[in-house]
């Protein structure tokens, strides 16, 4: 059974308990992801072929925000590592004081990489630090060229974009090398893989990516 917490109004200030929840993550040497995108741009399809390529090399868990649903934790669940379920009631977004209590669901000494899945939307959760240490943001070609210079916020607080669903890129208008050019005009420190999680193409230069992170993490 998926563990289920609904987000609670609380009074204390988001960036003072972002930083509590950055200090606990650094004092248990836990690398942290905030995953954001769109809805349906393919989070969850990333998330199942990461788990199934790192868990066996890392210890991992799993935050999955949601406005309503636990269908996203179900998902990830069938894959034996642990997750909680972030309800936030209507929010459009994550944020620290969402992310605090779901802490202790979690054995932290017991965890190498945690993965938060943010509610898909691409502007409201880029706004909510939750005290990770990166950020990495899922794009699919399939939302159109525009995207990166309409929404560049997420974009230019990303360490790396996915480029999802390049499986469809002969059945869209996508063009994706001006693609990458607007991104990189955006934050030219950004890593761009692309990727297909429906084939489970492109995925070894992010799972590097990600081992290289925890492993730096464990090193600090
Ligand atoms: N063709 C194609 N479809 C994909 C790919 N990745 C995800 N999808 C589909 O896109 C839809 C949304 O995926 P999901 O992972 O739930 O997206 P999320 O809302 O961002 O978590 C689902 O129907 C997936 O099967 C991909 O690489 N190629
Ligand atoms: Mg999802």
């Amino acid at each position: 059974m998926v563990k289920v917490r609904m987000a609670a109004p609380v009074l204390q200030q988001n960036d003072e308990v972002a930083g509590e929840n950055r200090e606990l993550f650094n004092k248990k040497n836990v690398f942290v992801l905030n995953l954001m995108s769109s809805p349906g741009s393919g989070k969850t399809s990333i998330l199942e072929k990461t788990i199934g390529k790192l868990s066996k090399l890392l210890k991992l868990g799993v935050i999955e925000g949601d406005i309503y649903t636990t269908r996203d934790a179900e998902r990830i669940e069938k894959f034996g590592v642990p997750v909680v379920q972030i309800n936030t009631d209507g929010a459009c977004h994550l944020d620290a004081r969402m992310v605090k209590p779901t802490l202790e669901d979690f054995d932290l000494d017991e965890l190498d990489l945690l993965i938060v899945e943010n509610v898909g939307n691409l502007v409201c959760p880029a706004e909510f630090d939750l005290g990770e240490d990166a950020r990495a943001a899922v794009l699919s070609i399939t939302e159109g060229n525009d995207k990166p210079v309409k929404y560049p916020l997420v974009f230019r607080q990303s360490k790396v974009v996915l480029l999802n669903k390049i499986d469809l890129l002969p059945y869209t208008d996508c063009e994706i090398e001006l693609l990458e050019e607007d991104l990189k005009k955006i934050n030219p420190e950004l890593e761009l893989f692309q990727v297909s999680a429906r084939l489970d193409e492109g995925f070894a230069p992010w799972i590097a990516w990600l081992e290289e992170q925890v492993g730096l993490k464990k090193g600090s």
